[in-house]
Parts: C-alpha cells; sequence; structure tokens
C-alpha cells in the first residue's frame, strides 16, 4: 500500500492485470536508455499516444478499442528529438510511429512524389530520423491493451525518478475509463485515475504534462481546470475532438494559454505539436530553474 495516497484501488488494480509480454526485458532497455541519457545530463521525455484497447476475454478476439491513430503522440515525439530530449515513445502497436508516420499509410504515393520537388521535405524527415537513431535518442515501447499501458506507464514512471524535474512525462494516450476485471462476467468498472499516485509516488518531480478531450468546448477549461487542481500536475492540455489539429489550451494553475495555427500556417502544413512543444519545452526548463533554485 502507497503510504502518501494511501489508496488500495491502484494496487488491487495492478494484482488483478497481466504483466505485458517481455516485461523485464522492456524494462531493462528502458533502463539503459535512461542511464545513458543521465550520464549526458539530456532531459527524457516519456511520450504516450495511441488508444488503449480493453479485451472482452482472456483469448482477445473481440475488445473495446477506441479512435486514437497517435498523430499527436508521433508528432510531439518528433519536435521534443528537435528540442533535445530523448524520447521514450510509449505507443500503441500498429498506432502511427515518429517519422515512419509521414509515410507509412502512403508508401506508393511517396515514391511517386519522390520524383518531384516534394522529395526534398521527405529527406529531410529521413535526416531527422537518421539522427534520432544513431544518437540512441528514441526509444519506441509498444502496448496494446490497458493493462499493459498502465504496468508499462508505472515502471517507466519509477525508471525515470533518478533524473528528477529532467524528466518530462507527456500523457497523450486516449486512455479508456472503464475495464473488465473479471473473464466470467462481461461488467465494466471505472478503471482507477492513475494519475493521483503518478504524481504523487511514481515520479513526484518529474514535469508531469496530461491531456483533457472534450467532444464540448464550453466544459473544456473547467475540466481541465478540475483535473490540475485533483491531481496537482504541472499542466493540462485541453483539446475538442474536432479543432485538436488547430487549437490547444495549456492550463497552469495560474494561466491558460491558447496555441492556434494560422489559415496560412494550415495552408504550408505547420502542425500545431511544433509550437505545442517549443512551449511547453520552455515550461520545463523554468520549472527545472525554478526546482533547483529552492
Ligand atoms: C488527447 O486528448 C489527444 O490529444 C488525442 C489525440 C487522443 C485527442 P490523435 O491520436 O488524438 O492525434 O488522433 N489525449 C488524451 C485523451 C484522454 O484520454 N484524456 C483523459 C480525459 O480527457 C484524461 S487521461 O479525461
Amino acid at each position: 500500500m502507497s503510504a502518501t495516497t494511501g489508496a488500495t484501488v491502484y494496487d488491487d488494480f495492478f494484482e488483478k492485470t497481466a504483466l505485458p509480454d517481455k516485461f523485464e526485458e522492456k524494462k531493462s532497455e528502458i533502463e539503459k536508455f535512461i542511464t545513458l541519457h543521465k550520464a549526458d545530463n539530456r532531459r527524457v521525455v516519456l511520450v504516450t499516444s495511441g488508444g488503449t484497447t480493453v479485451p472482452l476475454e482472456s483469448r482477445t478476439v473481440r475488445f473495446i478499442d477506441n479512435f486514437s491513430i497517435g498523430t499527436r503522440g508521433s508528432a510531439s515525439a518528433e519536435y521534443f528529438l528537435d528540442h533535445d530530449y530523448a524520447v521514450i515513445f510509449l505507443h500503441r502497436q500498429r498506432s502511427l510511429l515518429p517519422f515512419h508516420r509521414h509515410i507509412q499509410h502512403n508508401i506508393l504515393d511517396c515514391l511517386t512524389i519522390m520524383k518531384d520537388e516534394t522529395a526534398t521535405s521527405l529527406l529531410s524527415i529521413l535526416q531527422r530520423y537518421h539522427d534520432a537513431q544513431s544518437k540512441q535518442r528514441l526509444l519506441p515501447v509498444s502496448f496494446t491493451s490497458l493493462g499493459d499501458y498502465l504496468h508499462m506507464l508505472r515502471a517507466v514512471c519509477m525508471l525515470l525518478q533518478p533524473l528528477g524535474c529532467q524528466a518530462m512525462l507527456y500523457l497523450a494516450a486516449a486512455v479508456s475509463d472503464f475495464y473488465i476485471p473479471s473473464n466470467m462476467m462481461l461488467s465494466l468498472q471505472l478503471v482507477p485515475k492513475m494519475l493521483t499516485p503518478l504524481v504523487k509516488d511514481w515520479t513526484p518531480q518529474a514535469f508531469v504534462i496530461s491531456f483533457k478531450l472534450e467532444t464540448d468546448k464550453s466544459i473544456l477549461i473547467r475540466k481541465a481546470r478540475k483535473a490540475l487542481e485533483e491531481y496537482q500536475h504541472k499542466v493540462v492540455v485541453a483539446n475538442v475532438l474536432d479543432t485538436r489539429k488547430t487549437e490547444v489550451v495549456l492550463v497552469t494553475n495560474d494561466s491558460e494559454e491558447p496555441i492556434r495555427l494560422t489559415q496560412e500556417e494550415v495552408a504550408n502544413g505547420t502542425e500545431i505539436e511544433e509550437k505545442l512543444i517549443q512551449t511547453l519545452s520552455s515550461h520545463h526548463s523554468k520549472f527545472c530553474a525554478s526546482q533547483e533554485q529552492s
């Protein structure tokens, strides 16, 4: 039982949920990655991306899924790399991957494009990809089910602890609210809100950013503020389903900062994640500076 949260619901969930395949191997790979970048005093961000599944039976043929294909997470990971972060990319298996996303679904079009001037942009993506690979800055780790996701999330958070404020958590995955505790009975249960132990116990010193997704704009900021109050983390990125690619609001304890793409930026293919990550990276620097002073 956790001394800080005093709550067993979290432990209960983990006890009832099987460990992901190759859990120990994945953990030791992540630990090596973190140690490597800690030695260079580099900031490390955990980006979560894509949707979790909730299996309806033990040999999973049928499951509950959600819409997210991981555009937000995979694009954000690229911009974090541009800002010199090392990135642990915890993503839903077969969802979009950083760099690969530019060609993943249209390889034939891309090969055709290679013949004209648009090839320049693909070459720059290739260059950034090789850079990330050769400097070992990007570690993809996959999950499928809600249980796998939460086990991996907890494990990565614990491993990030030695980095203190140099660690950032960027929780963009679309996480199911419900799970099915037993295969005998198809009853849905509320998933415990893991941000509580995450902020209090798993990575108390890290810079934690969560996302709030709504379909109704009029309640968005209120809900984001409620999450900040409840979990006591640093930033909520609030977004509405239909406009998430052109507008988000960064909500902190004492500010509300809209980030938007202009029509011109939309037309020239700028991604909102470019502006978002630039802003968050500077918030993170200020946070670390304030921690080091105190
Ligand atoms: C988000 O709000 C992400 O921005 C999206 C990205 C999932 C909308 P895509 O993959 O979509 O680019 O298509 N993620 C968080 C969603 C979520 O589950 N939020 C919970 C909530 O709103 C809190 S953890 O209550």
